[in-house]
């Protein structure tokens, strides 16, 4: 599915702003037909954002189940005669959209996008009312998953990851226009031969067997460098200028549907030649070898939750600029199509992430609550689920794959993968991703609960993704004891000959907090653990990368491990440093 996007021919509406909303905790709005007529005792929403904090209220802020949003919008006038298509960025973590009476697309999983073509049901020059039935329920067959549990108090949503379950409509909606005959994907993939570069393009089209295809490569300054008329085919860039980390150098690929003279479509697909490879131990770009710094982050910010917000966008990556971090993983789920396009252009380093966290009933008690289940089983994560997940891989991989930015795919963090059961589950979701991209890397992330020896799942991975948290909830306040645990287990897994990227390692820190010994919660300590950590790595040839956990604090559910949320952050929740900011900036710029 393209993203939606203005060009000659093309014309999008935002429908972001403020919508009509309202929780439905009796499920009745369906059967009742709130989408038919403007929604009863409405409130009003924000869209983009969660609605969670918006509302000064406990009970919305917990809220699970049927949520109502709705809007009108007058479709242009201009529209006459075109295929006029309505799509979410997102809606966490289903939807159910009817335009006007008429129900035209459900989607289930939070983080990717979908769409109708709505053109029977609209009229240009016309209003029309759009109306999204949200929900935010985890179950085991969603992704990530939860449960409903009967309490003495009512019922409660658990789920085992460690992050607030912000749900809403996170992304930007739109209307757009094309003409009946357009372009419906198109899949760009990269190589290099000594200097040139090699673009292979595949366009897809809808109701345009009479037309003529044209693709135009242009540089970044717009000059012309070559063109094709076949729908797939290989391009040709003399003297390349490559898509490297900290360069985000982009060529244009313009796709046009032609008939005769006239350009019925054009699409315009951004493209950074660059490749990826795993060799040896080695993490490989553009034919180097890589070493990934940078952090696990999270979409969390005050007010607005998970909601995408472009100055925080913008922000975070000045500040990964000024820390020196080439890199980051959108731990844990697909993150907004905004933060991609701008890594490409920024030339940051992407390890893109399913949903899927939290498939792990061994981890937990104090941090998630109550437990009593087991992971894979008929009744809790099954083959319905791995469906599901399946498709979110394959969705994560058809949205992300043109990205450059986009080096490696983690199609779960930290799952149960010790256990028969684990490797029965992952290892056909394996093949979905290598099927649905070839030339990737694919991984996904170990929990401590699975070292070496023990793991039966990352066999199957290109490359070893490591969450480790020695000094901080094992050898807590004991760096020392730490440091020799964690170089043990760490030597362990160097003999599989692949390369390993830390990608979790973290201590909460409270900012502000200090004493002159270093002791878990301060600042001094988070310096130290870090620099504990950074001298294990780098006496570990097959290490290619560190992650921090995290690049800022974040909101979790509430519990005894947590102080206002998860105060792993390098930076605080508003983005100011704390000292271990200093310390990695020195580490990563290599400053003294
Ligand atoms: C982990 C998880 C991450 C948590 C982190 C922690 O291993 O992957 O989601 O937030 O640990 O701080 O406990």
């Amino acid at each position: 599915m393209l993203r939606p996007q203005d060009s000659s021919t093309r014309e999008r509406k935002s429908l972001n702003g403020l919508w009509r909303f309202r929780l439905d905790s009796e499920g009745e709005g369906r059967s009742a037909r709130w989408f038919s007529q403007p929604l009863p005792e409405s409130g009003q929403m924000v869209v983009p954002a969660s609605f969670n904090d918006i509302a000064a209220n406990a009970t919305v802020r917990d809220y699970f189940g049927d949520i109502w949003y709705q809007t009108s919008v007058w479709v242009p006038l201009g529209w006459q005669g075109r295929r006029i298509v309505l799509h979410f960025e997102s809606a966490t973590h289903r939807a159910t959209v009817w335009v006007n009476d008429v129900e035209v697309v459900s989607h289930e999983g939070g983080y990717t996008p979908f769409e109708a073509d709505i053109t029977d049901h609209v009229a240009p020059g016309q209003e029309v009312r759009i109306t999204a039935l949200i929900n935010n329920t985890l179950h085991w067959q969603s992704i990530p998953p939860g449960v409903i549990e009967d309490t003495p108090a009512g019922k409660r949503q658990r789920y085992w990851h460690d992050f607030f379950n912000y749900a809403g409509i996170h992304r930007s909606v739109w209307l757009y226009a094309t003409d009946p005959a357009h372009i419906t994907d198109v899949t760009i993939t990269t190589d290099l031969d000594g200097a040139n570069g090699v673009i292979n393009y595949t366009v897809d089209a809808e109701g345009a067997d009479d037309l003529e295809i044209k693709v135009i490569l242009r540089d970044a300054e717009g000059t012309e460098v070559t063109t094709d008329t076949r729908p797939s085919g290989t391009l040709n860039v003399p003297s390349v200028h490559k898509w490297a980390p900290g360069d985000g150098y982009l060529y244009d690929l313009e796709i046009q549907l032609l008939r005769g003279d006239t350009i019925v479509d054009s699409y315009h697909q951004s493209v950074g030649v660059r490749t990826v490879k795993v060799d040896g131990i080695r993490f490989v770009i553009n034919g180097e070898p890589f070493y990934f710094t940078g952090f696990g982050k999270h979409e969390d910010l005050p007010v607005i939750g998970k909601g995408h917000n472009d100055a925080y966008l913008v922000h975070d990556f000045e500040l990964l600029k000024w820390i020196g971090a080439n890199s980051f993983r959108t731990s844990h789920y697909p993150y907004a199509e905004d933060v991609l396009d701008y890594a490409d252009r920024q030339g940051i380093v992407i390890i893109d992430e399913t949903a899927a966290v939290g498939l792990n009933m061994g981890l937990g008690g104090g941090i998630f609550g109550g437990q009593g289940y087991q992971t894979f089983s008929p009744e809790t994560a099954n083959s319905a689920t791995r469906e599901v997940h399946a498709q979110a891989i394959r969705e994560l991989i058809a949205r992300d794959k043109n990205h450059p930015s986009v080096v490696l795919w983690s199609i779960a963090n930290e799952p149960e993968s010790d256990t028969e059961e684990a490797e029965k589950y992952f290892q056909p979701l394996f093949d979905v991703a290598r099927q649905a991209d070839p030339t990737r890397p694919i991984g996904f992330v170990n929990v401590m609960l699975a070292p070496h020896g023990k793991c039966r799942v990352s066999q199957f991975g290109d490359v070893l993704m490591l969450n480790r948290y020695y000094g901080w909830y094992v050898n807590t306040g004991d760096l020392e004891a730490a440091e020799l645990a964690w170089e043990e287990e760490l030597k362990a897994w160097a003999g599989d000959g692949k390369p390993i990227i830390i990608t979790e390692y973290g201590a909460d820190t409270y900012p502000g907090l200090h004493t002159l010994v270093g002791e878990p919660w301060t600042e001094e300590y988070q310096v130290e653990y870090l620099d504990m950590n950074h001298r294990v790595f780098d006496r570990i040839d097959a290490v290619v990368g560190e992650q921090v956990w995290n690049f800022a604090d974040f909101t979790t559910t509430s519990g005894i491990m947590r102080v206002g949320g998860n105060k792993k952050g390098v930076f605080t929740r508003d983005r100011q440093p704390k000292a271990s900011a200093y310390a990695l900036r020195r580490r990563w710029r290599k400053e003294p």
